[in-house]
């Protein structure tokens, strides 16, 4: 029998054929490695009389003995995943961020009988897992010691897990970011778009709502679009509780619609309003987002595309002895913003795995998407089947486009690249850093599929 999460994937497959389901569910097993080695640690504090901890950190969980006595309490804690972390009381003293391999030891000082709330404090972190709870008994009570510490996995459990999380794609949720915003054309031509910043409710993934910071409640923003030559007005209206402004990223503007307060402009206050006006000169694949404290507005959800013009495809080349057609019709063109931080976290078009869009094509089809950044780390995008055109960078036509299976996408970047779906199927399409798709818990993040029917 087959549960109805199965049922989901096999609707999904069998968008493709019948035969993929096999394919599709082999090749989503991503083989993540999660021990960094051990490695030798720093030792443990040499502090008097302090109740030393010993824990663990990996991605994303934190283990290990969480129960002393009141007094003097040192956590020594060793990073077993791959990633930098650091461990804290939350609103009360941290490590550094230390890497994998390697151990920090923090004092905590006198700690008095209560529950205390420990995190890794890096973007996202806590979301994904690292937060648990100290407790501290009764001066005087004897000490728990490490005997106690539970295992930091349960295989089995996670071999579940990871079935279970699978099955769950694709899975629904409320709110559908990059919907294409259509402008008022005024009198004299004038493309004006009307935008508000908010904080509203966002579902990342399934049961997972967080208070976003959105432009007209979607995460990504609306989508915008021009041609060249157009005249642009885009009013911002600022409902956030602090000040904004918005940044059109990629391009070309006058100094003073540059969108960074106080420089260019004044801050847009909590109810005020400041309109962008521009002519869109430059054909560009371009992005907007907050400036202003953008470490918080743009992650947690202030960034949305802007286009100017159409994708510059290199139609009639022939790079790697493939030939383009000089006809080539797009069948879709597809959008994917990535962020990893903030109240979204790791997410494709502001939603995580299983929440993310699967993309439906037929075979043969001829596919343009353009990956934008706006988060705070590097995201090598890796398509399981199709490789990948890279035609332009941050929105400039290549006069050599180049061949890839993996796009890395730095932080500002953006890549537009062509795909032809060759081949039925349901084909994993996602970042490759293992961390940003997997944890102990299952899939989750920056995955998606490009289903691919048979003709
Ligand atoms: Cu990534």
């Amino acid at each position: 029998m087959s549960t109805p999460q199965e049922n989901r994937w096999r609707f999904l497959a069998a968008l493709a054929s019948t035969t993929a389901l096999v394919a599709s569910v082999s090749a989503i097993v991503i083989v993540a490695t999660d021990d960094g080695g051990g490695g030798s640690g720093t030792g443990p504090s040499s502090t008097k009389d302090a109740h030393v901890l010993e824990v663990s950190l990996s991605e994303f969980a934190i283990t290990g003995t969480l129960t002393a006595p009141a007094g003097p309490v040192t956590i020594h804690a060793t990073n077993k995943g791959s990633v930098p972390h650091n461990i804290g009381i939350v609103g009360g003293a941290s490590s550094s961020d230390f890497g994998g391999g390697e151990s920090e030891t923090l004092d905590l000082g006198d700690l008095e009988a209560g529950t205390y709330e420990l995190w890794c404090s890096l973007p996202a972190h806590k979301e994904a897992g690292m937060s648990t709870t100290l407790v501290i008994t009764e001066g005087g009570s004897t000490a728990t010691t490490s005997t106690d510490t539970k295992p930091e996995h349960d295989y089995a459990a996670m071999d579940k897990a990871m079935a279970e999380s699978i099955a769950q794609f694709p899975a629904a949720t409320e709110g559908l970011g990059n919907q294409p915003l259509e402008p008022r054309v005024l009198a004299d031509g004038t493309k004006q778009f009307d935008i508000t910043a908010k904080v509203t409710k966002w579902e990342v993934e399934p049961g997972k709502v967080v208070d976003a910071w959105t432009y007209n409640g979607q995460v990504p923003g609306p989508a915008m679009k021009v041609s060249v030559g157009d005249k642009v007005r885009v009013i911002v209206h600022n409902e956030l509780p602090m000040g904004t402004d918005v940044h059109f990223h990629g391009v070309k503007l006058p100094f003073n619609m540059d969108g960074v307060a106080p420089v260019t402009q004044d801050l847009i206050k909590p109810s005020e309003e400041f309109a962008y006006e521009f002519v869109a000169e430059i054909p560009t694949v371009a992005m907007y987002h907050a400036h202003h404290h953008a470490q918080m507005q743009v992650p947690n959800g202030l960034f949305g595309t802007f286009t100017i013009g159409d994708a510059p495809v290199p139609r009639g080349q022939t790079v790697g002895g493939v030939a383009i057609p000089a006809d080539l019709k797009i069948a879709k063109e597809i959008p994917m913003v990535v962020n990893d931080a903030g109240v979204i976290g790791y997410s494709l078009n502001g939603k995580s795995f299983p929440a993310t869009e699967p993309y439906v094509v037929k075979t043969g089809d001829w596919i343009v998407a353009h990956y934008y950044n706006e988060g705070m780390q590097i995201h090598p995008m890796h398509q399981h089947q199709f490789p990948q055109l890279v035609f332009a960078r941050d929105g400039f036509p290549l006069d050599h486009p180049y061949w890839v299976d993996t796009v890395t996408v730095a932080p500002g970047e953006r890549y537009s690249v062509l795909m032809r779906a060759s081949t039925p199927g349901t084909w994993v399409w996602h970042c490759h850093i293992l961390n940003h798709v997997e944890r102990e818990t299952g899939m989750f993040g920056m995955v998606t599929a490009l289903v691919v029917q048979e003709p």
